[in-house]
């Protein structure tokens, strides 16, 4: 080949060369362009996408109603000292909603107040977004307030109005940060007519209390008042939190729980996933949920550990603390004896309350520190031999027998509702050390050979409470706070707003309203009896728990491990609009 064609070639070679690597860093420039552009400073793309998201909403709340009324109600337990509590709003009937074309819009525009309380539970934004829509479709110039920081905003007067924009930046958002939240309670008549003026200055004549149990007994107290002293307020609950204790036959969920054990689930994954990669660690994992294990176990039922502990259960059979270390000890000897030195434990972080030993000294602790406040203040070895002192003789073993961490950890404040904050009890290290100690005892007595256990703790809590919320969490909180404003047009108050049928696709969804005094019994709190809802428990006789006792066995020794994954908000409806194993159960009872 001459030398003048070889130059040639290499030119046209060079030229296709700059034209292709011009080309691809066009496109890419294109292709990153569009990507920025999509990008907003504040937002990711995640958030802005979900922004667009528009909730499904059940077709009876799509449509003008009118109220059916139920038959009266009666509440769960001490029917006589409830209705004596709650003289004006006891006994009411049930709400169920009826298309009404001929039903008129509200005269008038009138203002609603809202108030989230609590722990942060996925889907509080959304509550908000669908009252804020369900009032301005009844009215456009209905105008909707938030109270900042909690049921406190109300008492103190710190409040700001939402506006179109504002609720428009927040839609299918996780987080309470569009108003905050808190745990003030509400319960002393100087705070009701403290709310009171501010309710009457801004002209609001409904506050939407968004909360769990606690809250929602707030609401029904405010309810109670207002209504007696004639306030012309209505106050509206609606049932948060991810502990999915706030249920009953009308509330079949709280909002929250299907988002918050999909982030759990997703966490409990990944770890198994190394366990198993790895294959050197027992992992104990602590999950949020301070007294019902519902959370453990829908994690479990999505992931199959080796060991779940489910804090009714032992309360149930009646064991120790060292009965658990036990039973834990058991399958690490025979996974180990199958040449397994891995595995996964969940821990429900309330366990210490059900524990029965630990449950009658904790009630001791509980009345203690409501008579001397100051315990938790006072140093470490001060504080112990005071508490020693003061404990009776049968709870003082029990206080003894703790390591010091965890006895410190037990005299804690309460929260204002007389709750032990179990979230910062290290249960999941309780319970290693114990399963160690076992597996220590029964090699030195010869019964077993030496075997490896090391071990990694977590806990996952905060994590899911201000996840995105699922498509479950977004439908289902938009559809809650659209019914309150239902509830709202209806006159109704001391209702807590509830959407049933959940097992269905959202449009056949039904809305409701439910009297919160149908819902209460007397339990003792912070050393007094206290008119309080009724927490739920797991239910051992129930479809979910059953469908954890028939497979744990194998679970515990096979590695039957599943990887949930992150939730997903794209892709066909099996994936995105999936609900929980435990809705799933109770309603169809099996897979
Ligand atoms: P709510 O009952 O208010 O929904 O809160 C539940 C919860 O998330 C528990 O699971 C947890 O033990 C507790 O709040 C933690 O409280 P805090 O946010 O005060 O640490």
């Amino acid at each position: 080949m001459e030398i003048k064609n070889l130059i040639g070639f290499y030119s046209v070679g060079v030229t296709y060369l700059q034209y292709f690597c011009r080309r691809k860093r066009d496109c890419l420039t294109v292709y990153t362009n569009q990507f920025y552009s999509k990008m907003n400073d504040n937002k990711s793309y995640l958030e802005q996408m979900r922004l667009t998201y528009r909730p499904k909403l059940p077709v009876t709340l799509r449509c003008p109603v009118r109220a059916i009324e139920g038959e009266p109600t009666q509440s769960v337990a001490d029917q006589e000292a409830i209705k004596a509590l709650f003289p004006s709003t006891y006994g009411m009937p049930e709400l169920t909603f009826e298309r009404d074309d001929s039903a008129m819009p509200p005269e008038k525009p009138f203002n609603v107040g809202v108030i989230l309380s609590g722990g942060q539970a996925p889907g509080g934004h959304n509550v908000i977004c669908g009252l804020y829509d369900g009032i301005k479709a009844l009215n456009k110039y209905c105008r909707l307030y938030g109270f900042l920081g909690g049921p406190n905003g109300l008492v103190k007067h710190r409040y700001i109005e939402l506006t179109g924009d504002m609720i428009e930046e927040y839609r299918n958002t996780g987080g309470f940060d569009l108003i905050g939240s808190g745990r003030t309670k509400l319960e002393k008549p100087e705070q009701f007519e403290a709310g009171l003026e501010i309710l009457r200055e801004l002209k609001i004549t409904a506050v939407v209390i968004i909360g769990g149990d606690d809250s929602n007994t707030n609401a029904a107290v405010l309810a109670e008042y207002y209504k007696a002293h004639d306030a012309g307020v209505q106050i509206i609950g609606v049932p948060k939190t991810i502990d999915g204790d706030l249920k009953n036959e009308h509330i079949e969920i709280s909002f929250g729980f299907d988002t918050a054990t999909k982030v759990y689930s997703e966490l409990i994954g990944n770890v198994a996933r190394d366990c198993n990669s790895a294959k050197k660690y027992w992992h104990f994992m602590k999950l949020m949920g301070r007294s019902a294990s519902h959370i453990a176990l829908e994690c479990a039922l999505q992931t199959r550990p080796n060991y779940c502990i489910i804090s009714e259960e032992v309360e149930a059979r009646n064991m120790t603390l060292h009965n658990i270390a036990e039973e834990i000890a058991d399958i690490v000897v025979k996974r180990h004896d199958m040449g397994m030195d891995y595995g996964t434990v969940l821990v429900p972080e309330g366990i210490v309350e059900f524990v029965p030993t630990m449950k009658k000294l904790i009630a001791e602790l509980n009345e203690m520190l409501t008579k001397y406040p100051d315990i938790p203040r006072l140093r470490d070895m001060d504080q112990n031999n005071f508490v020693r002192e003061h404990l009776s003789e049968e709870n003082r073993a029990i206080y003894d027998s703790l390591p010091d961490d965890v006895a410190r950890q037990l005299t804690l404040d309460r929260d204002e509702h007389g709750n032990v904050m179990v979230s910062q009890i290290e249960s999941e290290r309780l319970l290693s050390r114990m399963v160690a100690h076992v597996l220590d005892m029964r090699i030195e007595a010869g019964e077993i050979e030496p075997i490896k256990f090391k071990t990694q703790h977590h806990f996952f809590g905060y994590e899911g409470r201000a996840s995105y919320p699922s498509n479950f969490d977004a439908d289902y909180c938009y559809s809650l706070g659209y019914n309150a404003s239902h509830l709202i047009y209806v006159g109704a108050t001391g209702y807590m707003s509830a959407i049933t049928h959940l097992g269905r696709k959202a449009q056949d969804w039904v809305a409701c309203g439910v009297p919160i005094t149908m819902m209460m019994n007397i339990e003792r709190r912070a050393g007094k009896d206290k008119p309080v809802i009724r927490k739920a428990l797991v239910d051992l006789e129930g479809a979910p728990f059953k469908h954890f006792v028939e497979n744990r066995d194998q679970w515990a020794l096979e590695t039957c491990y599943i990887y949930p994954g992150p939730i997903q908000f794209f892709g066909p409806e099996e994936l995105v609009d999936k609900t929980s194993y435990t809705l799933f159960f109770e309603q169809f009872g099996k897979e």
